[in-house]
């Protein structure tokens, strides 16, 4: 690959590879975002932005990991979108897309490709360095790029996140969605003593972390050098927080201040 794209990517993303578009085009998820999909991708260039602040960071939290950072989906575009520029200066006649979060790519599968990581038997992608406290973002490119070739095996399958989850979304099979704590914490329907229960055992009032928490291969796992994530971490939310740039921010009020209550005595 040419040095000065080596050189942009590497400015953009701590880690980076790179997968044929042809790979991934039979999975790609329907949402909004997929009309921004050049029509004749070829390469995708997928990005992970590790957000680990460090065990001393997370005393006394009540929210999720990726929510105490702020939010990655803005983070990220940001970090991407400044590479995507430089690129296009570049090679004009060529497309350049920057997706991350609500992307229509299956992000883990699309990293794991690009020789980032493996998905773990959690569904989230294990990565070397950082564990799975990585986000994912990516540039889809009608410019094609030789793609990675290295592929990582992390995770040990040694099940400990299947027998943490307390509510059997994770099995060696797969994974149930709407059993996911995580879901359940984001869900806007009210919830059932049962779900009551779980949320304040987790002690999470956003996203869920168990899976992750007793994951091996994140203990030491090495912490973020991303200034953004470091200079703007919150690790509480209450009911006067502001949900700007958070990323429990799209789901407005509501949600949060029903879970919050959920710990008053
Ligand atoms: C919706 C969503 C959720 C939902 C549902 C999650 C789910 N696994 O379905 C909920 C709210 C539960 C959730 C929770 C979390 N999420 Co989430 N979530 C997403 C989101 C936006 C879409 C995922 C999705 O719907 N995938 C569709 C399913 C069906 O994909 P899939 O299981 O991989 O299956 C596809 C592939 O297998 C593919 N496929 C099948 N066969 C083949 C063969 C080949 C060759 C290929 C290439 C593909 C392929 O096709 C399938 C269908 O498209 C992604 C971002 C994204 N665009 O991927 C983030 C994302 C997965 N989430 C993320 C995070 C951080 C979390 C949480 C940790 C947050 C938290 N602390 O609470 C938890 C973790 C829960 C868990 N253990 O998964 C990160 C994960 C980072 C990582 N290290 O892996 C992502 C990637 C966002 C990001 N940009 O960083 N999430």
């Amino acid at each position: 690959m040419d040095a000065e794209i080596r050189e942009i990517l590497n400015e953009a993303a701590p880690l980076w590879g790179v997968c044929g578009f042809s790979e991934i085009s039979e999975h790609i998820l329907s949402c909004r975002a997929a009309s921004r999909l050049p029509k004749e991708s070829k390469s995708i260039i997928c990005g992970i932005f590790p957000y680990n602040l460090g065990e001393e960071s997370y005393g006394g939290s009540n929210i999720s990991r990726y929510a105490v950072v702020p939010d990655y989906n803005n983070t990220i575009r940001d970090m991407l979108e400044k590479a995507a520029q430089k690129l296009r200066a570049l090679y004009p006649d060529e497309q350049f897309e920057v997706f991350c979060g609500n992307s229509p790519l299956p992000e883990v599968s699309t990293a794991q490709l690009a020789g980032l990581g493996e998905k773990g038997v959690n569904g989230l992608l294990l990565t070397e360095s950082y564990g799975s406290w990585v986000f994912i973002g990516e540039i889809v490119t009608t410019l094609h790029l030789e793609p990675s070739q290295n592929r990582a095996s992390v995770c040990g399958r040694c099940g400990k996140c299947v027998d943490a989850c307390p509510t059997g979304a994770l099995t060696f099979d797969g994974f149930d969605r709407e059993k996911c704590l995580s879901y359940i914490s984001q869900q806007k329907e009210p919830l059932t003593p049962e779900q009551e229960a779980l949320i304040k055992s987790s002690g999470s009032v956003w996203g869920c972390d168990i899976c992750q928490n007793v994951c091996p291969k994140n203990i030491g796992a090495q912490v973020t050098a991303i200034d953004e994530f470091v200079k703007g971490a919150v690790s509480r939310a209450e009911h006067d927080t502001s949900l700007d740039n958070r990323a429990f921010g799209w789901r407005g009020k509501k949600v949060l201040e029903r879970n919050l209550n959920l710990f008053k005595e």
